[in-house]
């Protein structure tokens, strides 16, 4: 991608001092810390104002942290959800976010998972910018200068952000040129994931680490990590110990997995080394139904972006209809009725399909091309015993409730989040299931705010784990709250639909 043009190009025509003032007036300060306390003083909309209270309190400045503590830097995945509730309080804020996030694209296009805050201390977070290099490492990848980041990715939810985030004020967008500026690094990052990364050469992107898929602890990676010789105990220190409970987060054994995979990763340059997108060498990659869901679901908001534009969308759209397709062809499991991810790295050189069935096999919901009878599977499958939606859980819990890998608190290996919950409710929207969608969005609204906006919440009880005042889970309970493509009289076609209606 040609730096000179749109480096300078995604630089925000506002000052994040000027986005932060924006804020203040918009949300007020200071403001009760729970949704109950809120209500308590009589506040006539206390989730609004506890939700954003998080999103204040996790502001920097020009970028919001998923909490202060354990995660005290920018993430990919998480800016573009909170972006997408953000834009109900300052759409200013929530394109300042975005640009935030984009300004620290690589010139291969992609997009790092963590872009770090130098005012933070080295030892607050592991691994921090002097394991993962990316000024030198990073180098012949095209890392930027004058900032640091990590070197791996995370889904691509960015331009579904980047749209929503228009429609919320497409006066104050066009009034920035917002979606002109972040086009390029939008059109950019799917480049790099559907070339770069088609590592299986059937056409979907494959993820490199668990980090990359951002349910990282999920046993899908059980059999796919077994093959990764860990990175020696004391060779590391875990910072994220010292705020979450041992009990919740991965075991040593699963880090020592992800260091040695980062690891090889940076040591091969981050993939610049591979000599073309077959020849990546290490030993996890993944094709993810959640990943590429999310990669369909945003090149779909691209052609929209492009319409806006005023350039020919067609050919995007048709492109996210051939992927919808290949998704189906490569993941989809009718015997069991959900999607599997595939271990490229399984045997023959096809790959195997995981045995796992993990909630990344439902987000394709979201998909407004999926044929009946797949829809129909799904909606059966998230119902049926092993999500048990709308039966014994209050929201969809991360992963199989039959596996012998579930467990209701561990990381990703079986809570419930807002942010995959929030996807499927989408699904389900659109798709026509306005009674499920109604009590789905119901339920997470009431878990979330009573859970003070936890990081997740056991599935049956709603209890919280995890870290409070999360901000994806304040900032997408808010679109929920305040978006009217949730509300039940928008119910048919969704927000896809509603949005194609209104732009196309
Ligand atoms: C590693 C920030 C991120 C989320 C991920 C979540 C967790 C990091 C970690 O936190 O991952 O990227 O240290 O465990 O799994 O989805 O983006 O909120």
């Amino acid at each position: 991608m040609d730096r000179t043009t749109t480096g300078a190009a995604v630089t925000a025509q506002v000052s994040p001092a000027a986005a932060g003032r924006a804020d203040r007036a918009t949300t007020g300060a200071p403001a009760p810390k729970t949704t109950a306390d809120a209500g308590a003083r009589g506040d006539p909309d206390p989730l609004r104002t506890a939700a954003a209270r998080v999103l204040h309190t996790n502001w920097t400045g020009a970028s919001t942290v998923p909490s202060r503590g354990l995660y005290p830097h920018q993430w990919s995945w998480d800016s573009a959800f909170i972006a997408i509730g953000l834009r109900h309080l300052s759409p200013l804020r929530a394109q300042v976010e975005l640009e935030t996030l984009l300004r620290a694209q690589w010139a291969d296009g992609r997009v790092p998972h963590i872009v770090f805050n130098p005012s933070v201390p080295l030892d607050a977070y592991f691994p921090s910018p002097d394991f993962w290099r990316s000024a030198t490492a990073g180098r012949a990848a095209g890392a930027p200068g004058g900032v640091q980041t990590s070197g791996i990715v995370q889904p691509p939810v960015h331009a579904l952000a980047a749209w929503l985030v228009h429609l919320a004020d497409p006066g104050l967008s066009r009034a920035r040129s917002f979606l002109a500026r972040v086009h390029p690094r939008l059109a950019a990052w799917h480049r790099f994931l559907l070339h770069r990364r088609d590592l299986g050469g059937a056409g979907l992107a494959a993820v490199v680490h668990p980090w990359e898929q951002g349910m990282d602890n999920s046993p899908c990676w059980d059999v796919p990590l077994s093959r990764v010789p860990p990175a020696r105990p004391r060779t590391f220190r875990r910072a994220d110990l010292d705020h979450g409970c041992p009990r919740d987060r991965p075991t040593d054994l699963d880090y020592g997995r992800y260091v040695r995979l980062a690891t090889d990763y940076r040591d091969r340059g981050y993939g610049a080394a591979d000599r073309g997108p077959h020849e990546h060498r290490g030993d996890f990659a993944v094709e993810d139904p959640a990943f590429n869901a999310l990669l369909i679901a945003s090149e779909h908001a691209l052609a929209r972006i492009t319409g806006e534009l005023g350039v020919a969308a067609t050919a995007r759209h048709e492109r996210a209809e051939r992927l919808t397709r290949v998704l189906v062809e490569r993941l989809w499991d009718p015997a069991s009725g959900i999607f599997r991810c595939r271990d490229l790295r399984a045997g023959p050189a096809e790959g195997a399909p995981v045995a796992e069935r993990g909630i990344t096999g439902l987000v394709p919901l979201l998909l407004p091309g999926l044929p009946g009878d797949v829809v129909a599977a799904l909606v059966r499958t998230a119902c049926g015993p092993h999500f048990e939606l709308g039966g014994r859980t209050r929201l969809v819990p991360s992963h199989d409730l039959l596996s012998p890998a579930f467990d209701a608190r561990r990381y990703w290996r079986g809570p419930a989040w807002i942010n995959t919950n929030w996807l499927f409710e989408r699904g389900l929207r659109l798709h026509g299931e306005r009674a499920r969608a109604d009590a789905l969005r119901t339920a997470l609204l009431d878990v979330a705010s009573a859970s003070g906006f936890s990081e997740y919440v056991d599935p049956y009880t709603g209890r919280g784990f995890g870290t409070r005042g999360f901000s994806w889970s304040a900032a997408l309970a808010l679109d929920l709250h305040l978006d009217a493509d949730h509300a039940s009289a928008h119910h048919t076609a969704g927000s896809c639909g509603s949005e194609r209606a209104r732009h196309d």
